[in-house]
């Protein structure tokens, strides 16, 4: 890991000292999934698009796998231009970037359809926006689906049955206090993880959506799968502000439209491996549970009225209820 991390520090390094107009570039993106995922492939697609726009001047190499590191690990490489590119989930930017935390709120989208039209829209750009203060330019909101619960032993019925379980979270204040309003005692730990705590019972379940719960194999350990959805908080790419600056602005046009073009096809993927990963999980064993959504949704109360506190924010979460 961190020879890797020296590698990419070095070729950083030289890059910085080309003049912008000559330069050959490989930007470095950082993915913690493997091979085939959506999010993988979609940055890599944006990659070829930009090799035929440059005539091979400007390149993408994805490390996927978590090879650079755990998500929260890096953002911070990001920020410093240690990384170029970045694709996340949006929850472990919550404590660093305010705004995106609406779109991890619980139940506030009424469907993928209502999500799409948020971020595709002027309120997905005012968010991306945010990232700028801190060194960092956001390029596209990827779909990441509905996150549901999945445990160990007993399987979530009801709300009740969430009291006193030990779930597993991303590393977000948002979301420990979401799992808390569910009765949950929430354990915030990295995505890689999760399979041997699942599997020694550090934790009694985690959440994640149908892709996720299947590459993971956290299936194999944690076999009930309820269908709660609780959140449709989307993934995001994001560049380092510092690799940003290097590329000259005809160079940033060509990535930010090839970034919006890769939208669209990573959500034709995440769609036809949703429906892959969910018949491989209940092939695989898996129990899937439906449940009163309302029931679960009437107890996040707490979590709005801790989070959705100054202007900007709630008037972000009112105009994203009124987007139709
Ligand atoms: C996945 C998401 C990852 C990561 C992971 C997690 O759905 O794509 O970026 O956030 O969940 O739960 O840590």
């Amino acid at each position: 890991m961190k020879s890797i991390a020296a590698l990419v520090l070095g070729a950083a390094l030289s890059l910085a000292a080309l003049p912008a107009s000559a330069q050959s570039v490989t930007l470095r993106s950082a993915d913690i999934h493997p091979d085939g995922y959506p999010t993988v492939e979609a940055v890599k697609y944006i990659g070829e698009l930009m090799e035929q726009r440059t005539g091979g001047r400007i390149k993408i190499q994805v490390f996927n796998n978590a090879q650079l590191g755990a998500e929260k690990d890096t953002i911070e490489q990001t920020r410093f231009g240690v990384i170029d590119m970045n694709r996340v989930n949006t929850a472990p930017f919550n404590n660093l970037v305010p705004e995106t935390q609406v779109l991890g709120l619980p139940f506030l989208f009424r469907s993928v359809d209502h999500m799409h039209k948020v971020v595709d829209g002027p309120i997905g750009d005012e968010i991306l926006k945010a990232f700028e203060p801190h060194g960092l330019i956001g390029l596209a909101f990827y779909d990441s689906g509905a996150r549901s619960f999945y445990t160990t032993k007993k399987a979530i019925r009801s709300i009740d049955d969430m009291k006193g379980l030990k779930i597993r979270v991303q590393q977000s204040d948002l979301w420990i206090a979401m799992m808390q309003a569910f009765g949950a005692n929430p354990t915030p730990m990295p995505f890689g993880e999760v399979y041997s705590s699942l599997e020694t019972g550090v934790v009694d379940g985690a959440e994640n959506n149908w892709p996720s719960y299947e590459s993971s194999r956290h299936f194999e350990v944690a076999k009930h799968y309820t269908l709660t959805e609780h959140s449709l908080t989307p993934e995001v790419l994001v560049i380092s502000k510092i690799s940003w600056d290097r590329l000259s602005p005809d160079d940033q046009a060509l990535l930010r439209q090839a970034a919006k073009e890769s939208v669209a096809k990573m959500r034709e993927l995440w769609t036809a491996r949703e429906k892959q990963s969910e018949e491989k999980v209940r092939a695989g064993g898996a129990e899937v549970i439906t449940v009163d959504k309302a029931s679960f949704s009437a107890a996040m109360g707490p979590v709005y009225d801790k989070f959705v506190t100054n202007e900007s924010l709630k008037s972000l979460v009112e105009r994203i209820r009124a987007v139709q």
